[in-house]
């Protein structure tokens, strides 16, 4: 099903790639509370591979559903869920149940949590699942053939048979013990390789949420699918739209696309179905994802990430600016190597993120989310809550402006200097722009720009093209 689940005034889910259990809770209660985040999306939480040299991707090798792993264990895992539910901040686990690990190769397979397994064998004890469980060892190598995609391998790792009422019930039993562990949903690793119908079953049969983790009665998990679909294949992303909503991979490869510059952000006025993607509902979007910011998965070589900093943060701003579907924003790990792991000490322990006086991190962590123009963005969308697009204007080329209602006014270029006086549909007074700067803690001033708006609406917006960010917004509560 599609409701998130979030608090009103809150929006847009943070993936939290990679962190422990115990550093999100402190996260939930520190900031993302603060800056009107909606929810987090965390790492897979079962029993992985220990893969030499430990690259991120281990965690998305199997060796069965005990939640520990380099994150933490169950413990803090209850302990996140507790405090960050407290404060409105929902937890979405990446579950990976399409496939158990690859042959390990130096067996025998080890598990974070010490468990063994023998995949080669298709063994895995921990669960357990025996050879019986997966489907007959093939690979996939053919897009255009739903079988193939379906009922063999993903790079080797051992697949799981689905339509076997005993892996339903082992898989159906590792959801309802996350829900009951205070949840509000899953993000579904490799859907696309899963047969609907069997998935139809799994969802089918997850418990309600559980209410003393502040949801309402009969509530059920919020539910978005990894369906990669950027056209050409034989597999479509609507199939999966009945189950749950699905990731919406054209989103990132567009806005990657048109923020690089190779298309006209005047072409952006019909943004989302306009341009061939799913339903507002149904879509899970999103600028850059685990994936293909450092080239896995799909979305080529446009795909913005935070090494592109400014491109980055004006196609997050229009993202979240623009009234259309569920948003998700990436917290990454600095990496050189597309393989390489996330920060670690000597042993091999996920080290936490220092927190530097300006509030951005550091032990080689990202934090994206901690940016200014990625949190006053996120406020940006909670103040336009439920009102249109209007008043939308171009150049005919590089630079737009639209308003949310009468709430919020942003204006972008993605080419030379925008000097214009245009309509912001917001009533008339002093505005700060929040992607330059904010608000002054005394609500007296502005420490970046200030827009003075006539009463008529009107205001001389002016955007170089040398600024930090090539973007400017304001809305209601930016106003002095
Ligand atoms: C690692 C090693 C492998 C090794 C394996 C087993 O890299 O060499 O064989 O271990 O030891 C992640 C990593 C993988 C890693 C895996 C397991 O990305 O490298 O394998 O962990 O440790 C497909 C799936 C999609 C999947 C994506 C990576 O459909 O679900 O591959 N993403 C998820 C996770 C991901 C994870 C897994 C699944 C596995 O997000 O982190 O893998 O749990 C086409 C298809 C896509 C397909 C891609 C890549 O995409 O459409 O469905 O994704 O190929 O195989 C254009 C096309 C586009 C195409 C794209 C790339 O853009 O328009 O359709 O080109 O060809």
């Amino acid at each position: 099903q599609k409701d998130p689940h979030w608090w009103s005034g809150r929006n847009t889910i943070v993936h939290l790639f990679e962190w422990k259990w115990s550093d999100i809770a402190d996260e939930c209660e520190r900031f993302l509370q603060h800056k009107g985040y909606a929810g987090v999306q965390i790492s897979p939480p079962n029993e992985n591979i220990v893969v030499p040299n430990r690259p991120w991707w281990e965690r998305y090798q199997p060796i069965s559903y005990k939640l520990n792993t380099r994150s933490g264990d169950e413990r803090a895992f209850l302990d996140m869920t507790r405090r960050c539910n407290a404060v409105g901040i929902r937890i979405y686990a990446d579950v990976v149940i399409n496939h158990m690990s690859r042959e390990s190769l130096r067996p025998p397979a080890v598990g974070t949590g010490g468990s063994f397994a023998d995949p080669a064998a298709k063994s895995f004890p921990a669960v357990p699942y025996g050879e019986g469980d997966f489907n007959p060892t093939c690979a996939i190598n053919n897009y255009a053939d739903v079988t193939n995609v379906r009922n063999c391998e993903l790079d080797r790792l051992k697949d799981l048979n689905h339509g076997s009422n005993y892996v339903r019930e082992k898989i159906v039993e590792f959801l309802n013990h996350l829900v009951s562990l205070g949840v509000a949903g899953f993000r579904v690793d490799a859907a696309k390789h899963m047969w609907p119908k069997d998935l139809e079953y799994i969802y089918g049969n997850i418990a309600n949420l559980n209410t003393s983790f502040g949801f309402p009665a009969n509530r059920k998990p919020f539910i978005y699918q990894e369906v990669i679909d950027l056209g050409g294949e034989a597999i479509s992303r609507d199939y999966y739209t009945y189950l749950g909503a699905v990731t919406e991979f054209r989103h990132s490869a567009e806005i990657g696309r048109v923020f690089r510059g190779s298309d006209k952000l005047t072409y952006l006025h019909n943004w989302g179905t306009g341009w061939g993607f799913l339903s507002s509902e149904n879509a899970l979007i999103f600028v850059d994802n685990h994936d293909n910011q450092r080239g896995h998965g799909a979305g080529g070589p446009n795909v913005l990430t935070y090494k592109t900093s400014k491109q980055y943060k004006m196609a997050t701003a229009f993202m979240l600016a623009y009234p259309y579907g569920i948003t998700r924003i990436m917290s990454s790990f600095d990496f050189a190597s597309s393989e390489q792991g996330p920060p670690h000490d000597s042993k091999d322990n996920i080290v936490s993120p220092s927190i530097n006086s300006d509030g951005t991190c550091g032990n080689g962590w990202i934090c994206e989310h901690r940016w200014r123009q990625m949190y006053n963005m996120v406020e940006f969308k909670n103040v336009v809550a439920g009102t249109g697009l209007s008043n939308w204007w171009s150049d005919g080329h590089q630079q737009i402006s639209f308003c949310r209602g009468k709430k919020g006014f942003i204006a972008f270029t993605n080419w030379g200097d925008l000097k214009q006086t245009l309509q912001t549909c917001l009533p008339g007074g002093t505005y700060c722009d929040i992607i330059s700067g904010q608000l002054s803690d005394d609500s007296k001033s502005c420490t970046g720009k200030k827009v003075y708006v006539e009463p008529n609406g009107f205001a001389y917006i002016d955007i170089w093209a040398f600024d930090e960010d090539g973007v400017l917004a304001i809305h209601e509560k930016s106003k002095i």
